[in-house]
């Protein structure tokens, strides 16, 4: 090792060992920041509702779950990558085509960033889109019936963690890799190869704005750096999208090290409008791919999972007008454009400042080329020429930054465990609050639309140590809730999360409540096994394969005798729910099946599957709680040896004359 790395090396070192020891140092007594009548704040009387929808990522537990603010109640955990044991989730027959891949049945994922879709730059609570990190995909959740309705995967992506940012009119959710990696036919080669052969795309996946059916538009491919976070321009911006990007020394191991040693990486600029232009023009070039596009149909209550194979490309390094770089110190990780969208905060978490570019001085510098060079074959605009100012000494890592309705930015500080408040126009710092501890993404409700609601942020911290009652290695997620209303921002609730949060967007109530599904109509019901009323209900053989049509309405579930399955069956329970009435699910679960339950919604038909391994009588039954005579609703299902004689019977209330004996 040259002398000169070694140096590099030990003040990266040296800046890691601060930012260690800040860690360790925290405020003494938490508990006595918060005062007064603050707690009444946040307090929801029984029976009021919530004013905001609170829509959170849940990291590694790959779903997103619903709580209400400012109360923090959690209402919801809705199963978006990972299975859920809870409802069936990626269980039943009818739900584990959605989480099918190229890779096969992919049952987990990583969740990380909520994107509520917009018209005309505000929320207007028809989806909720998040991203698969690990597995890269995207999927899209309704706000009428707070269900997964699509997942669409990413090829060429080595990591889906710039995602999914989401356009003014929700025209594009956009998602950019994480990882960059060989791609094409040209994917077993060394990793040292990293310059020559790793590269980034990022995919622009249209969204239809009238049943919001996600397609990739066109992927760019850039050069091999990692993208962290984006959001697109608004007003004057609408049409660019920004990045934050970090390894732009393209290090393949140690990135601790190694992708810390530049003073700057860079936010990349994508003009869309100008990709969008290529597009019409030709110049796109179609390369194979395979990735899954999984939609739920909401008439067969069924996912239908449809294996893709090519997208369209376009190379940014031949069509010089569609992005450019902008210097931003140290390793950025959020990079954020406030409501007016002239402004671009880039966060980087080594910097001790944070730098605001602003949209028209970029448009500026790219018309006089006030370029400083170009970095694998994109123009690099000169940092000053593109910078609007920057905030000094505003607190150690800042991470992400939200927006109110009056012209302030809040930004995370991870490192020093606080969320600070500035003017964007001024630069000028606020106030400040810690957090307990270790803050990642905040969120303001409408925070990056071009109205913020406002009125509170929420930090989603990723260390609880001390605050709540210890369970163990493993402590609760948390967020906290401050009050913005005023100059100074107020804690105002500790609330425990499921999971581990990242980004959350809020949505008033109003946006969303009236539309909320209540049952489906029984007669809309096509599912291919759907029994439409209890006279429809059978049991039919298809060689191996046993199909009972089942109904459930309170309090029985018909049939409720099965007889005839033999060893080596494998026996599909197709359960209708007859109900029509708000809030009556049944459930069902037969022993020991290698499956969870299902959870059949009103007027939903749902499949489980169950191969039994022993001969005998194995007992099912509803497992919600539906009725005064709920524990009543149950059955019996008899297994018989693989030769037996007895024949396929079924029935619900009939009483047999006394039979004894095996085999009859
Ligand atoms: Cu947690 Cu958005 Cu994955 Cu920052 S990211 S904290
Ligand atoms: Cu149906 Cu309990």
């Amino acid at each position: 090792m040259k002398t000169y790395t070694i140096h590099r090396v030990l003040s990266v070192l040296v800046v890691l060992a601060t930012i260690v020891l800040w860690q360790g140092c925290k405020p003494k007594a938490p508990g006595s920041i918060i005062n007064g009548d603050a707690a009444s704040q946040a307090y929801v009387a029984p029976g009021k509702y919530d004013e905001f929808y609170n829509v959170v990522s849940g990291g590694f537990n790959g779903q997103m779950s619903i709580y209400g603010l400012p109360s923090g109640r959690l209402f919801r955990i809705i199963p978006v990558f990972s299975q859920f044991p809870e409802n069936g989730w990626g269980y039943s027959e009818e739900t584990k085509p959605m989480l099918n891949t190229s890779h096969g049945f992919v049952p987990w994922d990583d969740l990380h960033h909520i994107s509520l879709s917009l018209t005309k730059g505000e929320h207007d609570g028809r989806w909720a889109f998040g991203n698969a990190n690990n597995t890269p995909r995207v999927a899209r959740v309704d706000m009428k019936t707070f269900k997964t309705v699509e997942i669409l995967e990413l090829p060429n992506s080595g990591g889906n963690h710039s995602s999914p940012f989401i356009t003014e009119n929700s025209e594009y959710i956009v998602a950019g890799t994480r990882f960059s990696v060989p791609v094409g036919d040209n994917t077993d080669v060394p990793i040292s190869s990293f310059k020559e052969n790793f590269k980034g795309y990022i995919s622009f996946i249209s969204v239809d704005p009238t049943d919001g059916e996600m397609k990739i538009a066109f992927q760019l491919k850039t050069p091999g750096v990692s993208f962290d976070l984006a959001r697109a321009g608004k007003g004057p911006s609408h049409g660019w999208f920004f990045f934050s990007t970090y390894n732009t020394e393209q290090a393949y191991t140690l990135l601790e090290v190694n992708a810390s040693q530049k003073d700057k990486d860079f936010i990349m600029a994508v003009n869309w409008k100008k990709a969008e232009e290529y597009i019409k023009a030709g110049k796109g070039t179609t390369a194979k791919a395979k990735y899954a596009h999984n939609v739920w149909d909401e008439s067969t209550h069924t996912g239908v999972s449809t294996i893709m194979d090519e997208v369209l490309q376009l190379d940014p390094a031949e069509l010089k007008d569609i992005i450019y770089f902008i210097p931003c110190p140290k390793s950025p990780h959020g990079c954020d454009t406030d409501p007016t969208g002239e402004y671009i905060v880039g966060s980087g978490k080594l910097a001790a400042l944070i730098p605001v570019f602003s949209f028209a001085k970029i448009q500026a510098a790219i018309a006089n080329k006030e370029f400083e060079g170009e970095f694998a074959g994109i123009p690099v605009i000169k940092y000053e020429a593109a910078l609007h100012g920057e905030v000094k000494k505003p607190g150690l890592g800042p991470l992400h930054t939200e927006f109110d309705n009056n012209g302030n930015a809040y930004t995370s500080f991870f490192v020093s465990s606080e969320i600070v408040k500035w003017n964007v126009k001024t630069l000028e710092i606020l106030d400040r609050v810690p957090t307990y501890y270790s803050i990642g993404h905040l969120s303001v409700p409408g925070g990056p639309t071009t109205k913020p609601h406002g009125k509170y942020v929420v930090a989603y911290n990723k260390i609880t140590k001390d605050r709540y009652l210890p369970t163990g290695p493993e402590l609760t997620q948390s967020a906290q809730l401050y009050d913005i209303s005023g100059d100074k921002m107020k804690l105002i609730l500790d609330f425990p999360t499921t999971g581990e949060p990242h980004y959350a967007e809020s949505i008033p109530a109003s946006l969303v409540m009236p539309n909320s599904t209540k049952i489906y109509k029984i007669e809309d019901n096509k599912h291919p096994y759907a029994s439409l009323g209890e006279g429809m209900t059978k049991v039919e053989r298809k060689g191996k394969e046993v199909h009972v049509y089942m109904t459930a309405i309170r309090s029985h579930l018909t049939p409720d005798n099965i007889e005839g399955v033999k060893l080596g069956d494998e026996v599909f329970f197709h359960v209708t729910n007859l109900e029509q009435d708000w809030d009556v699910p049944h459930g069902f679960a037969v022993k020991g099946a290698n499956n969870a339950e299902i959870l059949v919604m009103p007027g939903e038909t749902q499949t489980l599957k169950w191969k039994p391994l022993s001969t005998g009588i194995f007992p099912f039954y509803c497992t919600d709680f539906c009725s005064a005579l709920h524990q009543e609703m149950q059955g019996y299902i008899r297994v018989s040896p693989a030769g037996s004689k007895v024949p396929l019977k079924f029935s619900t209330g009939k009483i047999e004359d006394q039979a004894s004996g095996a085999g009859q």
